[in-house]
């Protein structure tokens, strides 16, 4: 079968929707740190549909790691299918990714890029461990690629690092209109980027932290678009629509959305006319986004992986985890979100809820269950925080933290691994206290990097223990009682 790239684009069937710009005549203009599926399927669709209305915004990925993307988008044209999985569901060839650079092997045409007068974006999806952050949010100046990066500042392996030193020349070329965004799900994710980078420029330069303060924006976003990982099944199923090869296809649901304070030190792509909201004020977005969507994302993976559940289908089909997330919300998320009049908090929970049983999208909850260490703090831990300022119920909030405890211990016993960056030290801990779930919530509970002042706190141990106890027998044919009585 011919692959998909310039030459077969004429052939696709007729209702594969195509880019509406001259790809070939159209050129780089941002660059984005960590091209993986959700960028793909999020921003560089905006993008895509952006050069419509003109402008020089193709993307040039950077890979900090995997060569994989690089090699097989390299054979056909940097081109890939957007499919959607939805009531409504259609296929969209996406022309904006134009290069995808690898660290390891062309850091030179990285930097040509990172600081070409032409490349006015620098954005990043290098998920909540890339940023190298201590557990108050700060630059983590003992993180091994940071301390690498400091002692050889030319060849960065963090982001942070790389981002610093692209920074460091376009200031040497007077090129500073450039806008870096971060579209990552932390809170306050532009604010955070800017201050690692900043505090990183601070170790080696502090005239150079001055004027990256001075002159280059991080706006706060938020994104949202549920988007599987891509499956052989997906590449097998798309290839065979299309009549060509697609090596790399990625899977979304039809809803999107893309929240952007209004802050730039350059150039922009007419993202506003494709659907794209600029605001003053992103925190609100962001907040509900990440306490409603993605807090009960990684209850129902823990949970869902207790009961051996595949996917948040699944999980949310069945009533009585239903029940259980709608009480998670409606007592102990929803009261920690200020929306005041610009958003109907019950109808926005409810709406992700309704995308949760989306029937057309396998989501496999063993990928949200990765990097729960880094995940939690900002999905439920914070939660957790406000609740106890309020004098509010913690009781099940307490659930994904146990279920998250309980599913470490689990994959260490059957001898399956964990994705996560502290996974030898949390099997390490699950092995010592193996067959004493208390002694390892215990131990777990103590890990301050992840817990901060809530390891200290005996309310919120107290209910943590609680809900170890009854999630340590769940079952499907019990579920209704322990999360009933939740
Ligand atoms: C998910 C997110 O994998 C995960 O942790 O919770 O990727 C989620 O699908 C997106 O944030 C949805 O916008």
């Amino acid at each position: 079968m011919a692959r998909l790239n310039f030459a077969t684009l004429a052939d696709l069937p007729a209702d594969v929707k195509q880019p509406q710009y001259d790809v070939n005549a159209t050129t780089s203009g941002i660059v984005h740190i960590g091209p993986g599926a959700f960028h793909r399927a999020h921003q560089a669709v905006y993008t895509d549909l952006a050069m419509a209305h003109g402008g020089n915004w193709r993307i040039d990925g950077v890979s900090m790691r995997s060569k994989t993307l690089k090699e097989k988008l390299a054979e056909q044209d940097n081109l890939y299918a957007l499919v959607v999985l939805d009531n409504e569901p259609y296929t969209q060839i996406i022309g904006s990714v134009n290069h995808v650079f690898v660290l390891a092997d062309d850091r030179d045409a990285i930097m040509a890029s990172l600081t070409a007068p032409t490349t006015h974006i620098i954005s990043t999806t290098i998920t909540e461990k890339g940023y190298c952050l201590d557990n108050q949010g700060n630059l983590d100046a003992s993180h091994p690629d940071i301390v690498h990066d400091k002692d050889f500042p030319e060849e960065p392996v963090s982001a942070i690092g790389l981002i610093v030193a692209a920074l460091a020349k376009r200031k040497a070329t007077g090129t500073d209109e450039v806008t870096v965004i971060s579209c990552d799900n932390l809170s306050d994710n532009g604010s955070k980027l800017g201050a690692a980078v900043v505090a990183f420029a601070e170790l080696q330069d502090s005239e150079l932290a001055a004027w990256i303060k001075a002159n280059i924006c991080f706006p706060n976003t938020m994104v949202d678009s549920i988007t599987p990982a891509t499956d052989e099944a997906l590449v097998s199923q798309t290839s065979a629509a299309l009549g060509v090869t697609d090596e790399w296809p990625i899977q979304r649901e039809a809803f999107t959305q893309w929240v952007v304070e209004d802050k730039f030190s350059g150039p922009r792509p007419a993202w506003e006319k494709v659907g794209v909201t600029f605001t003053d004020d992103v925190h609100m977005f962001e907040k509900a986004k990440l306490r409603v969507l993605n807090g009960t994302h990684s209850t129902l993976a823990y949970v869902g992986s207790l009961l051996n559940i595949d996917t948040v289908f699944e999980a949310i089909s069945k009533p009585e985890i239903e029940a259980f997330i709608r009480r998670l919300l409606t007592e102990e998320i929803l009261p920690t979100i200020e929306v005041g009049d610009k958003m109907d908090l019950p109808a926005y929970a409810d709406d992700i809820l309704n995308r949760y049983h989306n029937r057309h999208i396998r989501h496999m909850l063993s990928q949200i269950a990765w990097d729960g260490s880094q995940k939690l703090p900002f999905r439920i831990l914070n939660t957790v925080r406000d609740q106890i300022k309020t004098g509010g119920s913690i009781k099940q909030l307490s659930v994904p933290i146990a279920a998250w405890i309980l599913f470490i211990a689990k994959r260490q016993q059957a001898g399956e691994t964990i994705t996560d960056p502290k996974a030898e030290q949390l099997f390490s801990l699950a092995k010592a206290h193996a067959g004493d779930v208390t002694a390892l919530t215990n131990a777990v509970l103590d890990l301050h990097d992840v817990f901060a002042e809530l390891t200290d706190n005996q309310d919120f141990r107290q209910a943590v223990h609680v809900q170890v106890s009854k999630l340590e027998t769940i079952s499907v044919e019990n579920m209704a009682q322990q999360l009933g009585e939740l």
